[in-house]
């Protein structure tokens, strides 16, 4: 199979060939990590899905092994599709997985490892009572999917949560069992929203300390189907009544909380024991068309491992790429305390000697926030993904308007908006004069401050209209809102990893993340550039900029 390499990753996950989504089974067993995920061992498309295998000691480089789960019976026939793999108290970690029957039914399988003595677990056995579970008369059984990472209540049962629908209403459907092999519905679903069909969902806790106190929140998060977005909320889960409350504050559905707010799907996290943290993976599907999926021979990536915890203020998550990538870090890159005047200045950031494939860490100071233009409170809430086609018919910003969100000011208003403060931000993946370009950028806003909180609004955007002269692209802008109080820090942080066709940023020190796939025709391998630049009229000073050459990440079959 011919493989084109020119915009393969050099430290996200791919395997060397065909298509690749969801993670699934992500664990943690006997000092290896486990990566499973859909995959098709045929071609660069969606289609004989089956789990693929990878496992790692650092969750930086990968041993590439036969598919773990594949069709092998009448309850999986058509399909081995998203699970998880929870670990037993007894140390046996069990993959679970929706089978796609022989009547096209979405059933959940289990399987155990068939020789807990092999350090990398190749082999999985699945049990002749499978499935676990099938979708009882009533339920939709072509929406039954993507079982949770079970968990034992206080009184030993143990739950886990399906995701599912009933006409446009998602459900995160509960399950219980005593012996992990009967396994009966429990009467209320967990949680549910009028948002469509809700894939992968995740349930985990998350501790938190204020003071000297302190306790634990359950994080729910699904992916929408119909958005292809994710959303999360946190709050109270009852153990005694399975009954699952989101904190008021947030919202549900999709205004609610993203993990990523740009190309990042069908995630899924685990507690990793050796390290004390729990770490989030997610798919970023391509974003050209298929037939060229189909010419480079390959399709989808992982995104970088991310650490997740709540934010010590109780408001969100807080997500950052795991420690352990920045053992790939090589010659570095130092600027400190640069102006980079308003009115379109721009610098070029030289010495890196892969610019297309690194890793930037960079701190902006807004020298005149007075400069902001107002924010309009009501432009929150509006639905964002109609207008992610818009972004070519991008016009000035026009402060009437209603109903919009951050995305939609970001389509609007992109990186080459002149505007009060910002946007200002990288070039990333930049041709020679600039040709072709990513923008990561900052814009701030003024905000009508009556019900309190920041004066500004910070909007983070990833604007990829003019990263590609390929044709056939899907280009839209993502966008999310950054909550810093710029009035006091003065200062937004960024870090953006560039890994050829994966640009995947961090704004507020993991407070808002946005993956976006870019395509570039001129701005690959070595000939691409990086540069800060600033649109706005406030100046801004690079207070720091740290850039790092990546080296690439060993991902090999075993030999
Ligand atoms: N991908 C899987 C499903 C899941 C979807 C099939 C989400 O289990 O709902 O490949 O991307």
């Amino acid at each position: 199979d011919h493989v084109d390499d020119t915009l393969r990753t050099g430290f996200h996950f791919q395997p060397p060939r065909h298509w690749i989504n969801d993670p699934n089974g992500v664990m943690y067993h006997n000092g290896v990590y486990h990566l499973f995920y859909q995959y098709n061992p045929k071609a660069a498309v969606w289609g004989n899905i089956v789990w693929a295998h990878a496992v790692s000691t650092d969750l930086v480089n990968w041993v590439l092994l036969d598919p773990a789960i594949y069709p092998t019976g009448p309850f999986d026939e058509n399909g081995c599709w998203s699970g998880p793999a929870p670990v037993l108290p007894d140390g046996t970690p069990v993959i679970m997985y929706t089978g796609i029957d022989a009547d096209g039914r979405q059933v959940q399988n289990v399987a155990y490892p068939k020789d807990l003595t092999d350090p990398y677990l190749r082999e999985w056995v699945k049990p002749d009572y499978n499935p676990v579970i099938a979708p009882d008369a009533g339920v939709n059984a072509t929406a039954f999917r993507d079982p949770t990472t079970a968990w034992q209540g206080p009184d030993g049962v143990w739950r886990l949560v399906i995701g599912t629908k009933d006409n446009h209403r998602g459900f995160a459907a509960l399950y219980r069992s005593r012996d992990f092999k009967h396994w009966a519905p429990a009467r209320r679903a967990l949680h549910s929203g009028d948002t469509g069909m809700w894939e992968c969902p995740d349930f985990y806790p998350v501790t938190y300390s204020v003071g000297d106190g302190g306790g634990t929140k359950h994080v729910l998060k699904v992916s929408l189907d119909l958005t292809r977005f994710e959303y999360y909320t946190f709050g109270e889960y009852d153990h005694a009544s399975d009954t699952y409350v989101p904190d008021a504050a947030l919202a549900d559905g999709n205004d609610g909380l993203r993990y990523d707010y740009g190309n990042f799907y069908a995630s899924k996290t685990f507690l990793d024991p050796a390290k004390h943290r729990r770490v989030l993976w997610g798919w970023a599907n391509e974003s050209d068309s298929t037939a060229a999926d189909v010419l480079k021979g390959w399709a989808g990536v992982q995104a970088i491992p991310r650490k997740i915890w709540l934010a010590p203020n109780g408001k969100q998550l807080l997500q950052w790429p795991v420690a352990e990538i920045e053992s790939l870090r090589g010659n570095h890159v130092n600027i400190t305390d640069t102006l980079v005047r308003g009115g379109g200045s721009y610098f070029e950031v030289t010495g890196l000697a892969t610019p297309a494939q690194a890793d930037v860490e960079a701190s902006f100071q807004v020298m005149d926030v007075d400069k902001a233009e107002p924010f309009d409170p009501a432009w929150r809430g509006a639905d964002a993904q109609t207008t992610v086609m818009d972004v070519d018919k991008a016009e000035p910003f026009n402060p009437a308007w209603r109903g919009a969100d951050a995305q939609t000011v970001c389509a609007a208003r992109g990186a080459d908006a002149k505007g009060g403060v910002g946007p200002f931000g990288l070039w990333v993946l930049a041709s020679d004069e600039l040709k072709e370009r990513t923008a990561v950028f900052f814009s701030v806003f003024k905000r009508d401050t009556d019900g309190g909180g920041n004066k500004h609004v910070v909007l983070m955007c990833t604007d990829p209209s003019r990263s590609s002269y390929a044709e056939h692209l899907y280009k839209p802008t993502f966008a999310g809102f950054v909550d810093v109080d710029i009035a006091e820090t003065g200062k937004i942080p960024l870090r953006t990893l560039i890994d050829h066709s994966v640009v995947e940023s961090f704004g507020g020190h993991g407070k808002t993340a946005i993956l976006s796939r870019v395509y570039p025709t001129m701005a690959v391998g070595d000939k691409a550039r990086l540069f800060v630049f600033n649109n706005g009229e406030s100046d801004v000073k690079v207070t720091s900029l740290n850039a790092y050459d990546m080296g690439s990440a060993k991902i090999r079959a075993e030999t």
